[in-house]
């Protein structure tokens, strides 16, 4: 069987799953929000990642009803943990080009958050810098959903081709500054001065900032020093199913 076959079938016989990373505010340490991250079950191969999922459904166009089902799975646990948790507890979820440059893919998106009764405002989209160029039908599609209420962040942020203008000119909530500028920190000059513009730079045009890929208290508490508004990393949790998000928070009610 092709891979891409394989893929379809495993999206039928519902072996695709969504993991979730926490996401900490940096000033409080409270968990604020997850990032939903694709796995598949794979019954020979054991739990794959989004490396060897996302090509495949790329190539094939099964990204697009993977894409749905994504959002739909993320829209469902996120109101599930609404009706749970005594705080709110945003959902981000990763999107392909190919998905938002689907005509109706703000209907789809309201589509998901109305089954499951979630509000707009709990969503979160992510794309990467390399998604955004200067394509009119793109940039109104961020405008579209940005109408329907969900937020947008820009993931990855400081690995693309960015446009500096167009984090002015979009509705962007939030950037996501890529884990390749935190692993030698704080040790590392060069690393430290960029994050450090970044998060001044995102601090005053108004933007939300997490940084990924923290793995140490130093790095942490360095980030927290330099205005980073949330943080994403090891330190905290890797990827997990969702019923381990809050197996041993006390936020339960
Ligand atoms: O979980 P992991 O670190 O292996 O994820 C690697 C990358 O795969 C993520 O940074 C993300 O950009 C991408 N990814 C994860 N889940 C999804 C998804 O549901 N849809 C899309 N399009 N990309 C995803
Ligand atoms: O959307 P994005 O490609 O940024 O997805 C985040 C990916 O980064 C996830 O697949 C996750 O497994 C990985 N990741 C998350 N936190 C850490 C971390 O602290 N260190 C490293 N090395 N990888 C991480
Ligand atoms: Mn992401
Ligand atoms: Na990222």
């Amino acid at each position: 069987m092709t891979r891409s076959l394989e893929l379809r079938r495993g999206l039928e016989n519902n072996e695709l799953v969504l993991y979730y990373q926490p996401q900490m505010n940096a000033h409080t340490g409270d968990l604020v929000g997850v990032e939903a991250l694709l796995r598949w079950n794979h019954p020979t191969s054991g739990l794959l990642g989004p490396h060897e999922i996302i090509p495949v459904a790329e190539q094939s166009g099964l990204i697009i009803e993977i894409g749905d089902w994504v959002l739909r799975e993320a829209c469902l646990q996120a109101r599930r943990w609404q009706d749970e948790l005594d705080q709110k507890i945003t959902m981000a979820v990763n999107v392909s080009v190919r998905q938002l440059k689907m005509p109706n893919f703000a209907e789809t998106v309201q589509h998901a958050l109305a089954v499951a009764g979630l509000p707009a405002e709990y969503l979160e989209i992510e794309i990467t810098e390399s998604m955004i160029q200067d394509e009119t039908s793109m940039i109104r599609m961020l405008h579209e959903l940005r109408e329907v209420g969900v937020s947008l962040a820009i993931d990855d942020f400081g690995t693309g081709y960015s446009c500096l203008r167009s984090i002015k000119s979009l509705p962007i909530k939030r950037i996501k500054i890529d884990r390749a500028f935190v692993k030698d920190l704080p040790g590392k000059a060069d690393d430290a001065a960029l994050v450090e513009a970044m998060l001044a730079m995102a601090s005053s045009l108004g933007l939300h900032t997490t940084v990924e890929g923290v793995e140490t208290e130093e790095q942490y508490h360095f980030l927290r020093e330099m205005g980073c508004t949330d943080l994403q990393g090891f330190l905290f949790s890797k990827p997990v199913p969702a019923d381990a998000v809050f197996a041993d928070k006390a936020a339960k009610k």
